[in-house]
């Protein structure tokens, strides 16, 4: 290794974290969590709304409200919180950012925040009602793709940004494998990046049809780039929010991480597999053949595979440590896990939630199942379990080691006791928002759906007293983004002065070391882009060279 890197890592691990890095993840927190707070009111706006509880006026309509909570809370809150989270990682593990590398983090913060402005006037003035799916014919101000097209890009310059750190850091090390947290972060940029292409081009394509220099669009072809992003996104999510089970829980319990080769192959399998599922979303779309459909439900299936891998990894890190510390029986071991440290707590109710989430899931991918849950409220009760509750409670978990590390300031004990609340406070909030929009959307009410009783049909009066449950889940919610946001706040600039650590698990002593060629990332991305050709090419050939007629933007609203 090149002695000044080496160095550097040597005065990294002494006096923590590089002053620099640190400003650049702080201001990503820092947007994150504003995003969470504004997009969070919003939710409950929506959540009293559909029970009827208020009524939002005529110059900021539910759809408006919808379309930003989305746009907040699945674009802005997780891409700033994912960047910034694997920046300090990568900061941390591989001895700071190059300084071309930093510069390129800040550009890629102000071209995504400079986007946001750009969308976000247009849904203000009500202009960009079309949800965070945009759908065409729906036909936003042009204004509104292009601040999107800002988002992408900025997004881009960050996995350059990533791959350039990574690249230089095996350049100096060779014959060592890249670390475990930057080997997570390089997975995460890969689809970041390859997710993104075809929603890119759908976007160019929707700036020049919403500014009428193109008269008709295939609204097919956008829905299906749309979505082989948005079907990556959420795995973008969850491989984000298990990089911290595999690599941070186990330290904060005081054992060690499961098979560092393994944790590698699931990666690697998430990042292969993942981009063709995306027509799972599409599932009663009509205009597609059974067999593309049977492909991309087999290959959302396999995205199971690495899922259970790693719920046995963590269940045998658990047991282990907890044994390890001197729990007897079967299930003696359970006790010994340190319940009262939100840093553990939070993200273990996160991979609890997400047993159902993913059977829920798996229910959804089934064409039968499928029609009988499609556009309903079921659908929103399954990604707040699964990204509402298992990736956010892994951010939030995160945020109690991270923020304080960023600041160079200690998490307290009272600020621990109020991270434990707010865990408990978000954990009954979703059960009850979650678990009656699950049911709810069982028995037929829609989603995406203002206030409603359809002339006081008696299937939707039935509906109401789980709206009801709905909003008071809603309101537990608000309370504890309050509550998280002031922890943010407070971990920020206002703890105690002193040194966080970062908290890396090691490898069993015992292991056999991994072996390179998981580092190969030339061949798996090569390996990738064969696989999404498969679940791609046929089918958008198919949709371009027999396109249905083109439609003209439209407002629906
Ligand atoms: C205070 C917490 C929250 C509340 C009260 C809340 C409430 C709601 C409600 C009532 C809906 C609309 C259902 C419909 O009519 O279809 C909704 C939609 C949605 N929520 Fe949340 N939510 C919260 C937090 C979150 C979080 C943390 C995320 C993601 C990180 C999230 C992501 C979404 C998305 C993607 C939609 C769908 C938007 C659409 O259909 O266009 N929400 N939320
Ligand atoms: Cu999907």
């Amino acid at each position: 290794m090149a002695t000044a890197q080496l160095l550097k890592q040597k005065t990294n691990k002494i006096l923590g974290v590089n002053a620099q890095d640190a400003k650049l993840s702080k201001s990503y927190m820092v947007v994150a969590f504003l995003a969470l707070l504004i997009g969070g009111f919003l939710g409950l706006l929506q959540g009293l709304e559909r029970g009827g509880v208020i009524q939002l006026p005529s110059w900021f309509t539910y759809y408006q409200v919808l379309t930003a909570h989305g746009v907040l809370l699945v674009l802005v809150l997780t891409a700033f919180f994912t960047i910034g989270y694997f920046y300090a990682g990568l900061s941390h593990t591989m001895g700071g950012l190059l300084p071309k590398v930093r510069t390129m983090g800040w550009i890629g913060f102000w071209m995504k925040i400079v986007g946001f402005v750009i969308a976000v006037i247009p849904i203000l003035l009500n202009k960009a009602t079309v949800l965070y799916t945009f759908y065409p014919p729906m036909a936003a101000s042009p204004f509104f793709y292009i601040g999107l097209a800002f988002i992408v890009l900025g997004v881009w310059v960050c996995a350059f940004g990533a791959f350039i750190n990574v690249a230089t850091w095996r350049k100096n090390n060779p014959g060592q494998s890249i670390p475990i947290l930057a080997f997570f972060a390089t997975g995460v940029f890969v689809l970041l990046f390859f997710g993104s292409i075809g929603v890119t081009i759908e976007v160019v394509m929707l700036i020049f049809w919403s500014a009428g220099f193109l008269e008709t669009i295939n609204v097919m072809v956008s829905r299906t780039l749309f979505w082989a992003f948005g079907h990556t996104l959420v795995n973008i999510w969850y491989m984000t929010a298990v990089s911290a089970w595999y690599v941070i829980v186990p330290k904060v319990i005081g054992g060690r991480r499961f098979s560092d080769t393994l944790t590698r192959i699931v990666v690697i399998m998430l990042v292969i597999t993942n981009i063709p599922g995306g027509f799972h979303h599409q599932i009663v779309d009509p205009g597609m053949a059974e067999t593309l459909k049977f492909l991309h439900v087999f290959m959302s299936l396999s995205i199971g595979l690495p899922s259970l891998m790693t719920a046995f990894a963590m269940f045998s890190v658990f047991e282990r440590t907890g044994r390890r510390k001197g729990g007897k029986g079967l299930l003696g071991w359970y006790k010994k896990l340190p319940w009262g440290d939100v840093r553990f707590l939070a993200p273990m109710i996160a991979m609890i939630a997400f047993i159902p989430a993913g059977a829920g899931g798996i229910a959804q991918t089934t064409n039968q199942l499928n029609q009988v849950v499609h556009n309903t409220l079921w659908v929103v009760g399954h990604f707040h379990l699964t990204v509402g509750t298992s990736v956010i409670l892994t951010f939030f978990g995160i945020s109690y080691w991270l923020v304080p590390y960023l600041s160079k300031r200690v998490l307290t004990p009272k600020m621990n006791k109020v991270g434990v609340i707010q865990t408990i406070i978000w954990t009954v909030g979703m059960l009850f928002m979650s678990g009656s929009m699950h049911w709810v959307g069982l028995l037929g009410s829609p989603r995406r759906t203002s206030y409603t009783t359809y002339g006081d049909n008696a299937t939707a009066l039935g509906w109401d007293p789980y709206m009801f449950l709905l909003a008071i889940g809603g309101t537990l919610l608000i309370v504890g983004v309050v509550i998280q946001v002031y922890a943010v706040f407070h971990m920020m600039f206002l703890a105690p002065k002193g040194v966080t650590e970062f908290p890396i698990a090691d490898p069993e002593e015992n292991e056999t070391k991994t072996p390179l060629w998981t580092d190969r990332w030339g061949l798996w991305i090569i390996i990738m882009l064969l696989v999404v050709s498969m679940g791609y090419v046929v089918p958008l050939v198919d949709l371009i060279v027999n396109a249905p007629p083109g439609s003209p933007p439209i407002k629906t609203w």
